[in-house]
């Protein structure tokens, strides 16, 4: 590990800080290094600060991993932090060729067919909400849970291998949005809804708005000892058709309760070309009233009416209706304010923190208070007859932070941070009781480049956040990076949250190039403990075990049976072995390959150009392909990773003779 270099520029920095803070004397130190960069590139004491909270000198390990959406791109992002180095984009729901993911690994293929909609196998997601497996309620490094909130389906990453394990379509809902989130021993990963549409994917009638258009939430259990979701023990629960928006799980003192926040009480249905009367786009519809509401759920009972058979079958998939939700006191309404987005819990899970979009204040709901006011009874009803607890019952405090306020996250010195989309700035403020005595109150803003939509502090969805660090995930970048023609990138700046009161410094901004990252979780880099290579040699990732008749060395050949071709294939550096394989137009090809190296990092590509097959074979990995070898020609397959100096070498003929 290279050492040496860190204390002489810390020492050449600090002097340059010390030099411009005596500022009669300055020229003093000018002789050192640090301080002639600094002049020459016009970087001030603020700058150099920076630099030295995230420079990280090569072969240095960066203290946390960032894991965020990627939005539209499908996939899931991982940086270091505080380096702001992109390590890996996981590809999920998306075919991403460097990782050879989704073309013409079988694995790939039955993955993509089971997030498919009836025959419609779809090729892209849109990623908003990552969630880490957690412990009592911590991170534990292990899994890895993101939504495509284009088409509802959940997606589950192992954090051994940092692949994608398991797609699944949600039953109920044509899209989503409230997840994933994670109880906190992930015993369940939670996906609500967004936009109402009938049940099922089924067709109603707009005009049948009220009566056929559902949200709901969708309770996944999560089988930790096979690493993934149970579809056969999870359930939903119908929900008024309310526009569910973002959902979080309790803990703590609220473990086995969910809220999620809604924008669409009104039940605006948007312009209709048809109706010279209405007028009202959904922009202004959804937000026309003066409240929404938070949904309050009781997971826990509502696992057990589950588990008790009150339950239709909607979709072959168990669903609690709200008659049923209602009859079992499963489901609370109380109102929000104006254009409600977001809802957060405090570390200790008795806050939860809701912003309005159009109201300046973050609105603080105690648990407690929740729970005497369900206990008191007598409630008011909604239209679905849904339990609407009093607002002033269960409001703990309203505390002004600035203008657009979205989301909020938390630190371990009992403050809160919230995302200003409209003022561009993130805020800080502090938390009442058991928090911080002189609470409930803005500290100080940082400004932030720009429009904010989430915000993440290190391991800030725990109960027990570390603070330090802040990233302010932001949706325009605008005049911070050189511009690459009209698309531009979105910009993460790192924030550094240390140090207590209204002071947070802005430390580096991070372009985004390749998609629109909603949120993202900050975990601890020694929690996590990847494999370097796979466990055995013909280990296949989809199923986590070894394959027995995975090619190894020496099994290596091409046998035919009728127009049924297999061929056995292994990859070290630098050959193929088979180096030449012959077939006929039209038979029937399954091609099995084994990277047989054990060694750290020597991965090798495989692909055949014409037939869209490309795969990415990692130390110990198998794969296999299945294909019609339907164009006749000579195909020069070759390895895609320049693994060697004689990878060039590596490759080999599929010769397709002509029928
Ligand atoms: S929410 S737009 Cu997480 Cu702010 Cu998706
Ligand atoms: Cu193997 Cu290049």
């Amino acid at each position: 590990m290279r050492k040496l270099p860190f204390p002489i520029i810390i020492f050449a920095a600090l002097s340059l800080i010390a030099s411009a803070c005596a500022s009669s004397d300055s020229q003093s130190n000018l002789g050192s290094e640090a301080d002639q960069i600094a002049l020459e590139r016009s970087l001030s004491e603020a700058d150099v600060a920076a630099a030295l909270k995230t420079y990280t000198p090569s072969g240095v390990i960066d203290e946390y991993l960032m894991f965020s959406s990627g939005g539209h791109g499908g996939q899931v992002f991982v940086i270091g932090i505080p380096s702001m180095r992109m390590l890996k984009s996981i590809a999920v729901f998306t075919p991403e060729p460097w990782q050879g993911w989704g073309y013409g690994d079988q694995h790939h293929e039955e993955l993509f067919a089971a997030g498919a909609v009836g025959d419609e196998v779809l090729t892209w997601g849109d990623t908003h909400h990552p969630a880490l497996s957690e412990t009592g309620g911590d991170y534990d490094g292990q899994y890895l849970f993101i939504n495509d909130k284009a088409n509802a389906r959940v997606a589950t990453i192992d954090l051994r291998d940092f692949e994608t394990k398991q797609i699944l379509k949600n039953p109920l809902s044509v899209n989503d949005h409230g997840g994933t989130f994670v109880t906190p021993d992930t015993e369940w990963v939670i996906e609500g809804g967004q936009y109402a549409s009938p049940l099922a994917w089924d067709y109603a009638p707009i005009d049948d708005y009220s009566s056929e258009y559902r949200g709901m939430i969708t309770f996944w259990k999560f089988d930790r000892s096979i690493g993934r979701i149970d579809p056969e023990a999870s359930f939903g629960m119908e929900l008024p058709p309310y526009w569910q928006d973002v959902c979080d799980s309790g803990k703590a003192v609220s473990k086995g309760w969910i809220f999620c926040n809604s924008f669409n009480v009104e039940m605006a249905t948007g312009l209709d070309p048809d109706d010279p009367d209405n007028t009202e786009y959904f922009e202004s519809g959804v937000s026309a009233g003066e409240n929404d509401y938070l949904h309050i759920i009781d997971l826990d009972a509502a696992v057990a009416v589950a588990a008790s058979g009150q339950t239709v079958q909607v979709n072959g998939f168990p669903l609690i209706t709200m008659d049923t939700a209602i009859a079992n006191q499963l489901l609370y309404f109380t109102p929000e304010p104006k254009s409600p987005h977001g809802v957060d819990i405090a570390p200790g899970g008795d806050y939860i923190v809701v912003s309005g979009k159009l109201d300046p204040h973050v609105t603080v709901y105690s648990f407690e208070k929740i729970q005497q006011a369900i206990t008191k009874g007598g409630f008011e009803i909604d239209r679905y007859g849904i339990p609407l607890l009093d607002f002033d019952d269960v409001v703990e405090a309203q505390v002004e932070v600035g203008l657009g306020p979205l989301h909020t996250q938390f630190d371990d010195q009992g403050y809160a941070y919230t995302s200003l989309f409209l003022d561009s700035d993130v805020a800080r403020w502090s938390l009442g009781p058991p928090y911080r005595q002189d609470g409930w109150k803005l500290e100080g803003t940082v400004d932030i480049h720009y429009n904010v939509g989430h915000l993440v502090t290190a391991e800030g969805d725990t109960v027990s956040p570390d603070g330090k660090y802040l990233v302010s995930l932001n949706k325009w970048s605008l005049d911070r990076f050189f511009h690459p023609g009209p698309l531009y990138p979105q910009n993460f700046q790192l924030v550094d949250i240390s140090e207590p009161g209204p002071n947070m410094q802005l430390l580096y901004d991070m372009p985004i190039a390749n998609g629109e990252p909603h949120y993202a979780q900050i975990i601890k880099a020694d929690k996590l403990d990847p494999w370097t290579v796979y466990p055995e040699v013909g280990w296949d990732p989809g199923s986590m075990t070894v394959k027995p008749d995975a090619p190894q060395i020496g099994t290596e050949g091409v046998s035919r049976d009728g127009d049924k071709v297999t061929i056995d294939m292994t990859l070290m550096r630098s050959h193929f072995t088979p180096e030449r394989v012959t077939v006929k137009q039209g038979d029937h090809v399954t091609w099995n390959l084994t990277n047989v190296e054990t060694s750290e990092d020597a991965t090798h590509g495989f692909a055949i150009p014409g037939y869209n097959i490309n795969l990415s074979l990692e130390p110990g990995e198998t794969a296999t392909i299945e294909f019609e070898a339907k164009h006749d020609g000579v195909f020069t397959y070759y390895c895609t990773e320049f693994c060697s100096a004689l990878h060039l070498e590596m490759a080999g003929y599929f010769l397709v003779e002509p029928n």
